[in-house]
């Protein structure tokens, strides 16, 4: 299990194993200029009407290959804010939804961001499929889900047995409250020394639209 931070804020997530747990109940995020501690030292920040490209489509890679994307370059809507990471083209490796994936480890630890428009006092929820490049030595990859800056979920995929046709991704779920007209989302690897880090795919954000949404 990953360590969890003193500040770790806490969350609402019925899908999620109890054992990945960072908390419980549902936590206000930081403001957007919190954001230091995830080590974000990107330019600008570009914010977008809403939530998009989830899936790591976009720019498409090469068939069967991967690029690798440093800190300051954008991949559609998200920017990397620290580190490295690889954007796995269509064949590499089995994406969860559509072609491509996204891996969290380039030869560096690396952590994405996408900033969105949100609506302050509104409860939001977070669906990311996980795996975790199954080609390295250390079966065992950790990262962590940051809402402005702070840590809503820590997570941990195991590799052992899994292959690049049989990823086995798993679903993780959390859910925040709005605090500011625009949210910045971030997914960070936490698996030190490694080239081969864990996988997130089909992240997808939704708006409590009824009682039962969140529930
Ligand atoms: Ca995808």
């Amino acid at each position: 299990m990953p360590s969890m931070r003193t500040h770790t804020a806490a969350l609402v997530s019925t899908l999620v194993t109890a054992g990945l747990l960072a908390g419980a109940g549902t936590a206000v995020a930081a403001p957007a200029h919190g954001a230091e501690g995830t080590g974000n030292r990107s330019t600008a920040t570009v914010t977008v009407s809403r939530f998009d490209d989830g899936s790591f489509e976009y720019p498409a890679v090469a068939a069967d290959k991967f690029q690798s994307f440093g800190t300051g370059q954008t991949m559609g809507p998200w920017r990397v804010t620290s580190g490295a990471v690889d954007l796995i083209g269509a064949g590499f490796w089995q994406a969860a939804e559509g072609d491509q994936s996204l891996d969290l480890n380039a030869a560096t630890p690396g952590t994405v961001a996408q900033t969105f428009t949100t609506t302050p006092g509104r409860t939001y929820t977070v669906t990311y499929s996980l795996a975790g490049n199954p080609d390295g030595a250390s079966p065992l990859k950790t990262g962590r889900a940051l809402v402005d800056g702070q840590n809503f979920q820590d997570f941990s995929f195991d590799t052992t047995g899994k292959t690049r046709a049989d990823m086995g991704y798993v679903t993780r779920q959390f859910t925040f409250v709005a605090n500011n007209p625009t949210t910045t989302l971030a997914f960070a690897s936490t698996t030190a020394n490694s080239a081969h880090g864990p996988v997130v795919d089909d992240v997808r954000v939704h708006s409590c639209c009824s009682d039962s949404c969140c529930r």
